[in-house]
């Protein structure tokens, strides 16, 4: 049996304190806010698992056309003996990597979710028995401290959620990234990029519904957590793309005007008819951006591979 590590570098209760805080400071002012990484309780992860199978959702596909297609070049490229994989959620993508990198002792997912860490671990370990797995219950915007695993490290950062963070947040996050890494390291990123609005907009307003329940979800997690009284069929779900920042918001529209109570909060919550929340930025981006942003932080971008249909780029950066 190979080890299998799991360290909390979050105190058990940081999550509720962060909700609140969060809760607080997004719905007292104008306009109204909520962070995006309060979706993923068990029922939003699991939302989110089905819109990544959405025939309008294409980033998740693309991607995994990019990685499998890649996956040597990566591995000759880098010669990784650890594989850290920031926000890891289902490690699923993470297979076609682990596959291609023959060197590899360590991996090191990263995420909020223990269950989702534990869960992932798991199934990887039954495939990969040789694999030491050292799992991270962190929140990665915060800065992180890796394990020491051996090099050279491969951190890989999927799924476009780079676009989740405000540009003055990527670059600390950036930042943060480039501090992990040593010479040789290396940090592979996935990014959406800026496409036709039909196809965007469709991407975050399925037909089926599948994303405005995801979206409704942050609502039920208030509700539970901090004994609101939401009813998440008051609002109605709202994707938009932003030309001049090129992103796209989702946000939760009342239909009504209405007022929640937070009794965790002490709080009431007035909202006029039409009022909206912003619940979510997805930044698209553009090659010339991706290589500035990296560059901002101190990292060189030496690879940019898109998928066929030019959807979405992951990129291949050194420090
Ligand atoms: C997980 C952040 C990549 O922004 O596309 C999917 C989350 N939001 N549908 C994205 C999401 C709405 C997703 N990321």
């Amino acid at each position: 049996m190979s080890p299998f590590l799991l360290t909390r570098t979050l105190p058990e209760d940081a999550t509720d304190a962060d909700l609140r805080a969060d809760v607080l400071h997004g719905l007292t002012r104008t306009p109204k806010v909520l962070p995006p990484k309060w979706f993923y309780d068990a029922r939003g992860s699991e939302l989110f698992e089905e819109i990544t199978r959405l025939p309008e959702y294409y980033p998740t596909r693309a991607e995994r056309e990019i990685l499998i297609a890649r996956a040597p070049e990566i591995a000759a490229a880098t010669r990784a003996r650890t594989l850290v994989e920031l926000g890891s959620g289902s490690s699923e993508k993470t297979r076609h990597l682990l596959d291609a990198l023959p060197a590899l002792e360590s991996y090191v997912p990263v995420d909020v979710s223990e269950s989702a860490l534990t869960a992932a671990a798991a199934s990887l370990l039954d495939e990969r028995p040789a694999l030491s797995v050292h799992a991270l219950i962190a929140d990665f915007t915060r800065g992180l401290a890796l394990p020491g695993t051996p090099g050279p490290r491969l951190v890989a950062f999927l799924g476009g959620t780079i676009g989740n963070l405000l540009p003055d947040e990527r670059a600390v996050f950036l930042k943060s990234v480039r501090s992990l890494l040593a010479p040789g390291d290396a940090l592979l990123m996935g990014t959406d990029l800026v496409k036709d609005e039909a196809t965007l907009v469709a991407a975050y307003d399925d037909a089926r519904g599948v994303t405005a329940a995801f979206n409704k979800n942050v609502l039920s997690v208030i509700d539970r957590e901090l004994g609101a009284d939401f009813d998440p069929d008051d609002f109605e779900h709202v994707a938009v793309w932003d030309r001049q920042h090129e992103w796209i918001e989702m946000r939760l529209r009342a239909r009504t005007a209405l007022t929640v109570k937070i009794p965790e909060l002490d709080i009431a919550v007035s909202f006029e008819s039409g009022e909206e929340i912003r619940t979510e930025v997805s930044a698209k981006f553009r090659q010339d951006g991706v290589r500035r942003e990296l560059g901002g932080a101190g990292l060189d971008l030496r690879e940019w591979w898109t998928d066929g249909a030019g959807r979405f780029a992951l990129s291949l950066a050194v420090a």
